[in-house]
């Protein structure tokens, strides 16, 4: 046996042998007793068919080396290394507890509260790591975070760890393509290049294992490592259980969006997210906005679970806001150029099997109207209970030829009109969202139940009703495209830049 084989050497550097504890992908462990420390340590042996390959020593020292110039409270410190009789070996922190696998296994779900803090734990012990010593884990999975007696979590086994550190680099290579991890935490990405992986992998990784101490098993499951592929590529995990707040579901959606650039990109983000959903429910409303016109479109407060539904054959929808006539030229809140776009619009529209029009449609008392508003001129910003609005010129007023569309546009297999704006004392730029920022219009609803996932939007206004039906639907976790060619822009004191700015930071495609 080749446990056995430990123990009867007794002794391994300074350390003696005591009891086999665990096993791990590269190594077998076992406690131990250092004789100088006077302490009780892990030590950790390479599993004796790879003492040959020279690759996986190199490896497991390296390791060892890596973690040895980390100090942190959530990391398994190592003591010591070395070689001795063929058998390669690092002392390590012994940690007098079990996994958060073995935790979840034997005791069910964490409460939410406590799952949270040791993800935030681990992700401050993954942003120390990187900082440090550049690095990345590569397996961050409940397995590999050890819980000592006292409950601090502990990240362990750097095994796959590599480092982005430039001396690190020059004895630490993992061959461009090289796949390995643990299939179901493991990032897309990761099954195609490890090598290129980075610390987004690890986000994402982390979010999986936030899962899988909420829900009791991991995101995604099959019986071989094609079936989890294939989810991990395209699924969704399975919904997380009822009493999970949703502000804490779309966290663990974010850390583990399929795309490393929809997901939080450093760990300060991460943190933050983290700590904010933990103080739920109690402070989660933040004061309403209010006050100075900015020129940054407030953030859609939504609600609802940000699930993507199976996808249909086609699941390319094109949005088309407001071609109406009074925001074309000689129309009452005329668009520069505006009717420029419906030729263009007619033509991109017959490359989608899904169109859907949206249409400015205001009551003529409507509180977005200057007019309604005695002493106040368009363009003035007055505060409504739900926040700052901008007063508009009459405009798409029910019924009237300013609110239809122009009479050019030929789309003639639209499938559902959205209206928005019809209640006097709201208005709505957004084709999802209302202006308070919260009410749903029902197009996000419409475009999950059949399963239109990819939105692109032409329109106008594109720093206004385009811009924020964009940036909501982005936040909605659809893919987004906005086609330039296809709006324009009213541009009030530079707010065409600015929505773009904030279209693109919000990974909103320019076509
Ligand atoms: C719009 C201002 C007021 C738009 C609608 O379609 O962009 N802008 N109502
Ligand atoms: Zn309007």
């Amino acid at each position: 046996m080749a446990q056995d084989v430990y123990l009867q050497l007794g002794n391994i550097g300074r350390c003696e042998i005591l009891a086999p504890i665990g096993e791990g992908g590269m190594g077998i462990v076992y406690r131990g007793r250092h004789h100088d420390l006077d302490l009780d340590v892990a030590i950790k042996f390479l599993r004796s068919h790879l003492v040959d390959e020279p690759q996986s020593s190199n490896r497991f020292l390296r390791e060892a080396r890596l973690a040895a110039r980390m100090s942190h409270p959530h990391i398994v410190r190592v003591f010591d290394c070395g070689e001795s009789g063929g058998h390669y070996y690092i002392v390590l922190e012994l940690i007098d507890g079990q996994s958060l696998a073995d935790q979840v296994a034997a005791q069910g779900v964490l409460p939410v509260g406590r799952a949270l803090q040791i993800t935030e734990a681990i992700a401050r012990a993954l942003d120390h790591a990187r900082r440090e010593v550049g690095l990345i884990h590569r397996d961050i999975k409940p397995s590999n975070i050890l819980m000592t007696a006292s409950g601090q979590p502990k990240l362990a086994d750097l095994g796959l760890a590599k480092s982005i550190d430039a001396d690190a680099m020059k004895t630490a290579h993992t061959a461009a393509g090289t796949v390995f991890g643990t299939p179901a935490y493991m990032p897309p990405e990761q099954f195609v290049d490890a090598s290129t992986t980075d610390h987004r992998g690890d986000i994402y990784s982390l979010g999986a294992t936030l899962y899988h101490v909420l829900a009791g098993h991991p995101p995604f499951e099959g019986r071989s490592y094609f079936e989890i592929l294939k989810q991990v590529s395209d699924g969704d995990p399975p919904p997380l259980p009822r009493h999970v707040p949703l502000e804490v579901q779309e966290v663990i959606l974010r850390m583990m969006a399929k795309r490393p650039g929809d997901r939080y990109q450093d760990y300060t983000e991460l943190i933050e997210s983290l700590q904010s959903v933990q103080r739920l429910p109690d402070d989660t409303e933040g004061p309403v906005a209010h006050g100075t016109r900015t020129a940054s479109i407030p953030e859609a407060r939504t609600t609802g679970r940000l699930i993507r539904p199976a996808s249909p054959v086609e699941n390319r929808v094109l949005i088309v806001v407001d071609i109406q006539n009074d925001f074309c030229p000689e129309g009452a809140l005329a668009v520069p150029d505006g009717d420029k776009v419906v030729s263009v619009i007619n033509r991109i529209s017959r490359r989608f099997s899904h169109v859907i029009l949206t249409q400015d449609w205001h009551r003529e008392d409507h509180l977005s109207f200057a007019s309604s508003h005695p002493g106040k001129k368009p363009l003035e910003e007055i505060e409504l209970p739900y926040g700052p609005q901008i007063l508009w010129p009459d405009h798409c007023v029910e019924r009237t030829r300013g609110a239809e569309f122009h009479p050019d546009l030929d789309v003639e297999h639209c499938e559902l009109i959205i209206r928005k704006g019809y209640h006097r004392e709201i208005d709505s730029y957004s084709a999802f969202f209302e202006n308070d920022r919260q009410t749903p219009t029902g197009l996000a609803g419409y475009l999950r139940e059949r399963g239109l996932t990819r939105v692109f939007i032409v329109g106008l206004a594109t720093d206004f009703c385009v811009a924020y039906s964009a940036l909501d639907a982005r936040r909605l976790d659809f893919e987004v495209t906005v086609i330039e060619d296809g709006c324009r822009g009213i541009d009030i004191a530079g707010s065409l830049a600015a929505a773009w700015d904030q279209m693109e930071s919000a990974g909103v495609i320019r076509a």
